[in-house]
């Protein structure tokens, strides 16, 4: 027989497959499955981590097929974004040309990988029959109130004249023009995922196929918080502002207030500002910078005092100045806090730059019951030598000072937790009338305007007359003009007038299109529901998302355990209220799987400033340990994440080109669990593409082996029984390692047999059918050889006959003179003489008894035999 030619036997049944339309998903009496991959963007080649990710879905598919699912496991493209504009800004070219080749190059690389993916499904979000459904799905959004408009604040790049995404903002500096990024406030879209935190909240509890981690993120996420608004009055009213309505979550810490704060943006500073144009000038600058979290976060404090003061609610006797500060934002809580240095670090820290008192509310240890100590400490107003601030602990009970404590009352005193505390303090701020608790979500509504071209068209137009005017339904898609150019920085749809310029749907009037596009996460928010009807003229075919919803299983990477988790679960239950989803489906994936990465090894040297310089594995010499081309020596990087910028990544089409497709995907579910990372090792490849040739070569011995007169073998028979077993534990729980850990064994038993040709080609035929979800070629062919008839996916996944799983053997130990010296497997229902002589045979027991005869042997059937010498 010829040697395993992969490339030959994968090309055919790759060519079989999809001429017997294998993997069309048809809706059937049977039940369904939907296994679903997180889609890739577009980016120009398949790298080894998409790989993984689809070899996994695949098994689930391939073994779901076999398991008489009607399965759907489609595939298709992220592909608006970023990248393809700055491609087209880098080289002249477009998005859209980039991205289509980009498509047909990656899939030219996914086919040969032999996924049971069912094109037919296939789609590009950037094509006008996706995203023109999207934007009807945005127009129902927008009757049903889940999107509108509100001011929000971006990135503005002064010198580009144009709006910057974060990752645009490098050190506070627009990428391209190096200018001093501002904020700013423009009008944008926004969908209203923040009315439905509480359910997104509640509803994390019931999916319990879902990672705890992912969970606990979204939970964290979602960031739900117990807290109080309560209002400062102004000691005098000011541009019309009678008090300053501040959100804290921390009110037990109340008597430690020693200033306001409020946010730049807050509608008090904006009327000061308006009058003063001194802090308009100083507004305008705190608001360099950029938006992101850690701008802000690393940004110096700064303040600019009002002269305003508020009086304490709890502490008539006090009155606080009235700041505006640079950390305080404007969309969270009120825009709004009161600053309590002793026990907030970020207030410390602004108190300490513009020498505001420090007070505690609670001391963690007095020195003993109501004793003048602990007074005179409590009373110690602005502690010099306290730098670091003393955060309160949750769950630790303290000894609070103050209005939370019933001073008077003797006795009463006694340590309490924050929760107990801050209960108090909005109890007694609620029935003062000076405040209400308030649960908080950390979760804002989600702006998803973006300022370019590749996206989404916002469906909508601007006409002075009207206002904003949805455009007709009839008239979607509305397609992006190809006719841009991207040597102007900006916007190219805002410098298209005969694409911008329309008449209003409403009135006929000269109008404007809006000009922002969506935000690519809206993309990825919904595809899922979309495969399951991909040519519907609507957004979805209920009938076909009542038969293949929910996703049964989501597999991708757990970078993407937030934001796409969650939008995709608001748009879930978005599509539901406007109609598109049947009820039911608000939890859109009932398990959650998220790989590992894959790594490998970085070889670096030192460049000439030090830098790093880091170098291909195929550029370097391993046993020399230098660079080929230079030969300096490099230092290896443990391994790491595969990444171009670190230079260790290796290309799976030449893993494919050198072994073939089953030996990559073989390789990739082989070594470690599939949640955790997998590190690549060219060895580690080799090895498995061994492993198959000898699967071949055996196959080839099984298919020419000769009959038995009686050709079953009660060994083979119960070696299959375990695989059998095991391979499908692993297939089902994700322990694909095991699986293939006991597929190894499987094969070296079949290979050991001595059975008749019969036995060995059935339990080679076995053999075909468990290793099919992860090596489809080789076993289509094995299957094929061994008399297996139609697709080895089609034929019922086998079942281990439960008695052959049995452990019919007991293992004995043997005991000399009451001393353990070996032991012995037997079946559990020898005979004794049997055992005794065994237990005698044994090399063990022979050295001990040094060539002597037993005095006696006494067997304890199926417990021990002890020899008497
Ligand atoms: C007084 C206080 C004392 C606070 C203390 C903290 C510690 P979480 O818990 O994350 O929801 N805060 C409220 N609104 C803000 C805004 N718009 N911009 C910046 N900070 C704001 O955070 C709530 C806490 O963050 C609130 O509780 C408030 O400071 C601050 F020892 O009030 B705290
Ligand atoms: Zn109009």
């Amino acid at each position: 027989m010829d040697r395993y030619d992969a490339s030959a036997i994968e090309a055919k049944w790759q060519a079989a497959w999809d001429e017997a339309g294998l993997f069309r998903a048809e809706r059937s009496e049977k039940p369904k499955y939907y296994v679903l991959e997180m889609f890739p963007y577009p980016s120009g080649r398949i790298h080894i981590g998409h790989v993984r990710n689809y070899a996994m879905g695949d098994v689930i598919a391939r073994y779901k097929h076999a398991r008489g699912f009607s399965v759907l496991h489609p595939m298709g493209w992220d592909a608006f974004g970023m990248p393809a504009e700055n491609a087209a800004m880098a080289s002249g070219g477009h998005p859209k040309t980039w991205t289509y080749e980009n498509i047909a190059t990656m899939k030219g690389q996914l086919k040969p990988l032999g996924f049971s993916l069912d094109w037919t499904r296939e789609f590009a979000t950037c094509d006008p029959e996706y995203y023109g459904q999207q934007q009807r799905l945005f127009l129902d959004m927008l009757d049903a109130g889940l999107v509108y408009r509100k001011p929000a604040v971006v990135n503005w790049d002064p010198v580009d004249m144009t709006v910057l995404a974060n990752e645009q903002v490098i050190d506070g500096k627009g990428w391209r023009s190096g200018a001093e990024v501002e904020r700013r406030e423009l009008q944008q879209w926004a969908f209203a995922i923040s009315d439905m935190a509480e359910d997104l909240l509640e509803s994390l509890d019931g999916l319990e196929a879902w990672p705890d981690k992912v969970r606990l993120m979204q939970q964290n996420w979602i960031g739900r918080s117990r807290g109080l608004e309560m209002t400062f009055a102004l000691t005098a009213p000011a541009h019309g502002h009678e008090g300053i309505e501040v959100y804290t979550t921390r009110p037990d810490t109340l008597r430690g207030a020693s200033f306001v704060a409020i946010a730049p943006e807050h509608p008090l500073a904006k009327a000061m500002a308006a009058d003063d144009p001194k802090l308009a000038d100083w507004i305008a600058e705190v608001r360099r910078g950029g938006t992101t979290e850690a701008a802000l976060e690393t940004a110096e404090k700064r303040g600019w005092d009002t002269g305003l003061r508020v009086a304490d609610p709890a502490y008539p006797e006090r009155d606080h100045p009235v700041w505006i500060a640079n950390f305080v934002l404007m969309d969270y809580g009120t825009g709004a806090i009161f600053g309590c240095p002793a026990h907030d670090q970020r207030d410390l820290d602004f108190a300490r730059k513009y020498d505001l008192p420090v007070r505690r509310a609670f001391e963690e240890k007095p020195t003993g019951g109501m004793g003048l100590r602990l007074r005179a400490k409590a009373e110690e107003e602005n502690l010099p030598r306290l730098q670091e601030a003393d955060v309160p602990p949750k769950d630790e009970p303290v000894w609070y000072i103050g209005f939370v404590v019933p001073r008077h009352k003797h006795g009463e005193k006694r340590p309490m937790t924050a929760h107990e505390a801050i209960e108090k303090a909005i109890g007694w701020a609620e029935e003062n009338g000076v405040g209400r608790g308030k649960t908080q979500y950390r979760l804002r509504d989600w702006g998803l305007s973006r300022q370019r071209y590749w996206g989404c068209p916002i469906p909508v137009v601007h006409c002075d007359a009207c206002g904003i005017v949805p455009e007709k339904r009839e008239n979607l898609p509305v397609v992006l003009p190809d006719d841009v150019s991207f040597d102007v920085p900006g916007n190219p749809l805002d410098r298209h007038p005969t694409w911008r310029d329309v008449p209003c749907p409403a009135c006929g009037g000269a109008a404007r299109r809006e000009t922002d596009t969506m935000d690519t996460f809206v993309d990825s928010s919904w595809y899922f529901a979309r495969f399951t009807s991909p040519r519907a003229d609507e957004p979805v075919d209920v009938d076909a998302a009542a038969y293949w919803m929910n996703v049964d299983q989501y597999i991708g990477g757990v970078e993407h355990a937030i934001l796409h988790l969650l939008y995709s679960r608001f748009f879930a239950r978005a599509m539901v209220r406007t109609g598109h989803l049947p009820q039911g489906t608000e939890e859109p994936f009932d398990a959650l799987f998220t790989q590992g990465m894959v790594t490998h090894p970085a070889y670096v040297t030192k460049g000439d400033k030090g830098q790093p310089v880091y170098h291909m594995p195929e550029e370097v010499d391993l046993s020399a340990g230098t660079v080929r081309a230079t030969g300096e020596t490099f230092d290896t990087i443990p391994a790491i994440k595969m990444s171009k910028s670190k230079k260790n990544v290796v290309d799976p089409m030449d893993i494919v080109a050198r072994y073939g497709a089953d030996t990559a995907r073989w390789f990739v579910l082989s070594d470690s669990p599939p949640e955790r990372d997998f590190e690549w090792t060219p060895e580690g490849a080799e090895a498995v593409h061994k492993f198959l040739s000898r699967v071949w070569r055996i196959a080839g011995d099984c298919a020419r082996a000769d009959r038995a007169a009686n050709d079953h073998d009660a060994a083979l028979e119960k070696e299959t029984a375990r695989a059998v077993h095991e391979v499908t534990q692993g297939l089902e729980g994700f322990g694909f390692n095991k699986s293939v850990a006991r597929l190894y064994a499987f094969a070296n038993a079949i290979n050991g047999s001595d059975a008749g040709g019969d036995a060995r080609r059935a339990a080679m035929r076995t053999f075909a059918q468990l290793m099919a979800p992860m090596t489809p070629h080789l076993a289509e062919e094995v299957w094929r050889l061994m008399g297996g008839a139609g697709y080895v996916m089609q034929a019922p996944w086998p079942e281990a006959d439960p008695a052959l799983l049995v452990d019919d053997t007991v293992t004995l130990p043997i005991q000399i003179n009451g001393k353990r010296r070996a032991e012995i497997a037997v079946a559990k229902d020898a005979p004794k003489d049997e055992v005794e002589a065994m237990a005698l045979a044994d090399p063990a027991v022979v050295r001990a008894l040094d060539g002597k005869a037993p005095k006696k042997v006494i067997v304890v059937p199926g417990r021990i035999v002890n020899v008497v010498a």
